[in-house]
């Protein structure tokens, strides 16, 4: 029986898969694609692979879309991004080859065209697209993963790298795709290096959203005339960091929503190896928003479509514990609570009978956090069991809203249509299945509605 593999998230058959790369909303379909190493379960031979959905739900797969072209001495084809010029789809990514052509120093930007509605791709010959050249005397190490925009007639690209040991966006404008103009060092932070930039306009402001090798980060400002971005207000895309979130990248569909996906790494496996012959899964697609210069962010609505059996109750107060009938592995909760003074609560879910293994969502009113408590989510001792924690305030009212989403070895905790925790848990137990809610401190909680469904497999 499978244990860990998630039944409603989108992976890959089998082997290693990473970043998500190039998403795009292309006539009608939203477009996947993904680092990928089709020779293992292990990080290496970076190619891209690809899935496509009519409803952000169920994924179709399709053939490799990149792979290293090794007879140009390429090993690896790095994180990148898709565009459309006129008719013919572009993906821009990160060539990394052999010797000087290394990660740290000697990166490239390359691209590809289709002309075959994205199903088969062929490298451009005028590759490399970019150098470092462009930078003249300003030296960029882990320079790479292009996000490329159009704005008023004119092509934008933002990449990631380091400077001075800087974590830091780099900006480029190019009028064609193909002659690129370096303009400035956008943005530069504390960290030692920023991966897979996203910089997109939301509403009247733009959104920075950089991946620092820890918790995603992102900055809502403004724009200069000569393209630095002033951050005004700054905040984590996600708490799980490498427990549950890494790497993201962003879409805008013919609805308008910005959709973002990211990675949710096995980092917290340690030296647990039952999984099999898979690892790395992305994320429920999220939509982001920004109100009161803060960015929200909540599951897609089509994710209601897989809720199967439901189970629903109202305007209770809680004083110790409730046990719902529906239990599983794959399940999606909703929390309604007002949350007084001291309180703390828990949901538990993929507990066993015993309650020995057990992964325990709790929010604790004291400091307001959330997080997912992983301490007893396994009885193996092989991985992780740090908590993934975050933190919310509560909403007019004292009013919370937890909506959870189970899966096998993923978790996603969204707070208030506001903040997100990702995480993963290897539960070993077949049994661990159910779920419990408990008033852990304090006299009560007004429960003003809780629901839970079955979720269905995308691939039945
Ligand atoms: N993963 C890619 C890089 C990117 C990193 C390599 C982030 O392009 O910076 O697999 O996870």
């Amino acid at each position: 029986m499978n244990l860990y593999r998630p039944s409603y998230h989108f992976l890959p058959e089998k082997n290693w898969m990473n970043d998500p790369n190039g998403v795009i909303y292309y006539k009608g379909e939203y477009h996947l694609f993904y680092q990928y190493n089709p020779y293992g379960s292990q990080w290496g031979n970076m190619h891209w692979g690809h899935a496509k959905s009519k409803d952000l739900v169920h994924w179709k797969h399709l053939p490799l879309a990149l792979y290293p072209s090794k007879e140009q001495g390429e090993v690896h084809c790095f994180s990148g991004c898709t565009v459309i010029d006129g008719e013919k789809p572009t993906i821009f990514y990160t060539s990394i080859g052999e010797g000087e052509r290394n990660p740290e120093i000697g990166a490239e930007q390359w691209a590809a065209v289709s002309e075959d509605d994205m199903l088969t791709w062929k490298k451009c010959k005028e590759n490399p697209v970019i150098t470092s050249k462009i930078h003249g005397d300003i030296e960029i190490k882990h320079w790479r993963d292009p996000f490329v925009w159009k704005e008023n007639e004119e092509w934008f690209m933002v990449l990631g790298g380091s400077h001075n040991n800087k974590g830091c966006t780099l900006i480029y404008k190019s009028k064609d795709l193909k002659s690129w103009e370096f303009l400035n060092i956008l943005c530069e932070g504390e960290h030692i290096l920023w991966e897979c930039p996203n910089f997109f306009k939301l509403g009247n402001k733009y959104v920075l959203i950089i991946s620092p090798d820890g918790q995603v980060e992102y900055y809502i400002g403004t724009l200069s005339s000569d393209y630095k971005f002033i951050p005004e207000f700054k905040g984590i895309l996600d708490y799980g960091g490498w427990d549950g979130f890494y790497a993201p990248n962003s879409l805008v569909d013919d609805t308008g929503r910005r959709i973002m996906i990211g990675w949710m790494p096995e980092h917290s496996r340690e030296s647990f190896d039952e999984c099999g012959d898979w690892a790395g899964v992305q994320s429920l697609p999220r939509t982001l928003e920004i109100e009161n210069n803060i960015l929200h962010i909540k599951p897609v609505k089509e994710l209601e479509s897989l809720r199967k059996t439901h189970e629903k109750y109202e305007n209770f107060a809680l004083e110790s514990t409730l046990v719902p009938k529906i239990k599983g592995k794959a399940l999606e909760l909703i929390i309604e609570a007002e949350v007084e003074n001291d309180t703390c609560f828990s949901i538990d879910v993929l507990s066993s009978q015993d309650g020995e293994e057990k992964t325990s969502i709790k929010y604790e009113y004291a400091d307001k956090s959330f997080y997912i408590d992983r301490s007893k989510s396994s009885v193996s001792d092989k991985c992780r069991k740090s908590p993934v924690k975050g933190n919310v305030e509560l909403r007019e009212g004292n009013m919370l809203k937890l909506q959870i989403f189970v899966d096998y070895s993923t978790i996603e905790v969204f707070a208030n249509d506001e903040k997100v925790i990702s995480g993963r848990v290897y539960p070993v137990r077949e049994e661990s299945e159910n779920v419990k809610i408990s008033l852990l401190k304090g006299k009560k909680l007004k429960v003003k509605s809780f629901d839970i469904w079955n979720v269905a497999s995308i691939l039945e």
